[in-house]
């Protein structure tokens, strides 16, 4: 018997513990830069990316959930910005076991968030205001409520039947397979109706879609063409990795899951034999008949294999986000605990600068510190002390945005809101949470342990409604909020952030601004990192056609110094997050500064 918590977490491990694979570029990339190379222009280069997690944006009509019209309302803030695209997590029809993350019919939009003429509404006042739209794609699995599986579940001979992943009861349990939000940790459903198992890698009320059947893939690609007909702008593709498996179901031993998370992935759960072949299928089909952009969500993949999704000779996908960096600073072993040591800043800076190093000479990358399944980024990556919140804050946001690669920027980080912290099971709403603790009780384990790991690492942090005013219920909903408001709302919200000179949210808008003015430079300009063994401070250039810029980001609580080698003696000061900036390379807590050198 295997040990079922292990299983469980098994799955989520996979993704955190994404080993740092070998990162020698190959012969092809580098040759010198093609006009397939990173300094190619694009506006999905030089976009900014908000992500709003619509269920917790702006609520129209006292549901406490939400929708597309209050998204619509709230349009001229999302443009005060300065940000250039809106990725949306999922907002097609849904049951919302996993908050739309199980789709039930891909054409429509969910009840909860309205209707599709909002939609065509909520479409022409982005492009109004300039800003493109990103669908979130879930394809790699949907609803058990999708007429798909219900056909595909009714009988062994349905023509829907090869939709699916099935395992006939008369050979035997199937080999195991992790399902992430399972109770019993298992990612095969025993359906009676058929005396048949069916495959899941997240909930059994999200089966997973057989790719391997050219029937499936048609659907999906005129699914996308009739999207992209409407005018969106793009996707990002669900653990797109995950779509094609080894479909031979062979045996992972629990030897080999407990010592290589990372190859149970490569070889077994995602990363299948057909998965480029499939995306470059898609490609030629869908993305190549429109200006659009695409990003993967990397789940599982290497600084070895990131370039496969994204160099535009493969013509596959544009961009892609690796786990490696949100990974860091957990306990092996354990389910989403902190290290209460914290983090290593010279760790921190190695990942982002190998990442930056894959696509020095092609392809593109992108950057990220939170989004809807991770905790809030200034309580995970900075400081949510009321004493350092804003300046640990500021300081992670000019790290974002002074990077190279594209920058997904998560909804409330601009107003640095911060984790929740539930003290009690009631009060989380994920699914993952909530299987997660069903399962350390029904065997008994340490609740409590669980449950502190959950204030920092959980995914509702960051799920909590938007904060836009003081009122009771931030401005969000007039009716009771479907997940509770953060009691910080006092202070941290729109209202008090736009009389604030000094506020959080001015600063970002700044930030955005700059990257655009000096676009040459933060945007196509190459990256070095200095100093990379200083634990304290994060410093490094960007420069193009010899200009250069300078960032210096203090990670800590102390005074701290870096020490760059440059000479500083006409630099000038570009930006920083203190009203009056120290000079040299001083820098006070979490300060962060931006100097132009040439
Ligand atoms: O997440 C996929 C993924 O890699 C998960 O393991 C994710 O890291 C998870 O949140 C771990 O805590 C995507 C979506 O972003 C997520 O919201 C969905 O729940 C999941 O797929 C299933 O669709
Ligand atoms: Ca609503």
């Amino acid at each position: 018997m295997m040990h079922l918590n292990r299983i469980a977490t098994f799955f989520i491990m996979a993704t955190l513990i994404t080993l740092a694979a070998c990162n020698t570029p190959t012969e092809k990339n580098q040759s010198s830069q093609t006009s397939s190379g990173p300094t190619d222009r694009k506006w999905w280069k030089e976009a900014v990316v908000y992500q709003i997690y619509p269920r917790s944006f702006q609520d129209s009509n006292g549901d406490g959930i939400g929708d597309l019209k209050g998204l619509t309302s709230r349009l001229d803030y999302v443009k005060s910005l300065g940000v250039d695209i809106v990725w949306l997590n999922p907002i097609y029809s849904s049951p919302n076991a996993d908050n739309g993350y199980d789709i039930s019919n891909y054409d429509d939009i969910m009840k909860e968030f309205g209707t599709m003429a909002d939609f065509d509404v909520m479409l022409a006042e982005m492009h109004k205001r300039g800003i493109k739209l990103v669908m979130d794609l879930v394809v790699n699995h949907c609803s058990d409520e999708h007429e798909w599986f219900r056909q595909s579940r009714s009988s062994r001979t349905n023509p829907y039947r090869n939709y699916f992943h099935w395992w006939p009861a008369e050979k035997g349990k199937p080999p195991f397979r992790p399902g992430s939000f399972e109770v019993d940790g298992s990612g095969w459903r025993y359906d009676s109706l058929t005396n048949s198992y069916y495959l899941h890698y997240f909930s059994y009320k999200q089966p997973d879609l057989n790719w391997e059947n050219p029937k499936v893939r048609q659907e999906i690609y005129a699914m996308m063409n009739r999207w992209f007909k409407k005018g969106v702008d793009g996707f990002r593709m669900d653990v797109i990795p995950f779509i094609s498996k080894d479909t031979t179901f062979p045996v992972i031993t629990e030897k080999f899951l407990k010592e290589n998370y990372n190859g149970a992935w490569d070889q077994y759960m995602g990363n299948g034999p057909h998965l480029h072949e499939y995306l470059q299928e898609m490609n030629r089909e869908v993305l190549s008949k429109y200006d659009i952009m695409t990003l993967a969500e990397g789940a599982g993949t290497t600084k070895a294999t990131a370039m496969n999704f994204v160099d535009p000779d493969r013509k596959e996908l544009d961009m892609s986000y690796h786990f490696e960096g949100v990974s860091l600073g957990y306990l092996p072993g354990e389910f989403k605990q902190m290290d209460p040591k914290g983090y290593s800043l010279v760790a921190f800076k190695e990942i982002y600068s190998g990442w930056d190093s894959v696509f020095a000479n092609k392809g593109w990358g992108t950057i990220y510190l939170g989004n809807h399944d991770q905790p809030r980024m200034v309580t995970r990556w900075g400081n949510d002390s009321p004493e350092f919140r804003e300046a640990s804050s500021k300081m992670l946001s000019t790290f974002l945005l002074t990077m190279r690669g594209t920058p997904y920027y998560y909804f409330g980080d601009e107003l640095g809101m911060t984790n929740i912290k539930f003290d009690r099971i009631e009060d989380y709403r994920d699914i993952e949470t909530l299987n997660m603790y069903a399962q350390i009780k029904s065997k008994g384990g340490d609740l409590q342990h669980f449950l502190n790991g959950q204030k920092i690492s959980a995914r509702d942090n960051s799920r909590t409604p938007f904060q836009w005013d003081a009122t009771e219920n931030a401005g969000f909903t007039t009716g009771t909020p479907w997940i509770k408001v953060n009691e910080n709302k006092k202070v941290i919200n729109v209202a008090a952030a736009e009389k604030d000179p000094n506020s959080t949210l001015h600063y970002v808008r700044k930030l955005v601004q700059l990257r655009k003015d000096k676009k040459d430079i933060l945007v196509y300009g190459k990256y070095t990192l200095l100093d990379k063994e200083n634990p304290n401070v994060y410093s490094y250039t960007r420069e193009s056609n010899g200009k250069k810029m300078l960032i210096l980001l203090n990670f800590k609580t102390e005074n701290a110094a870096a020490h760059t080698g440059l000479d500083l003696s006409k630099a000038r000061v570009i930006l920083d997050n203190y009203p009056a900036p120290s000079a040299g390379e001083e820098l006070r807590p979490y300060e962060a500064r931006i100097l132009e050198l040439d």
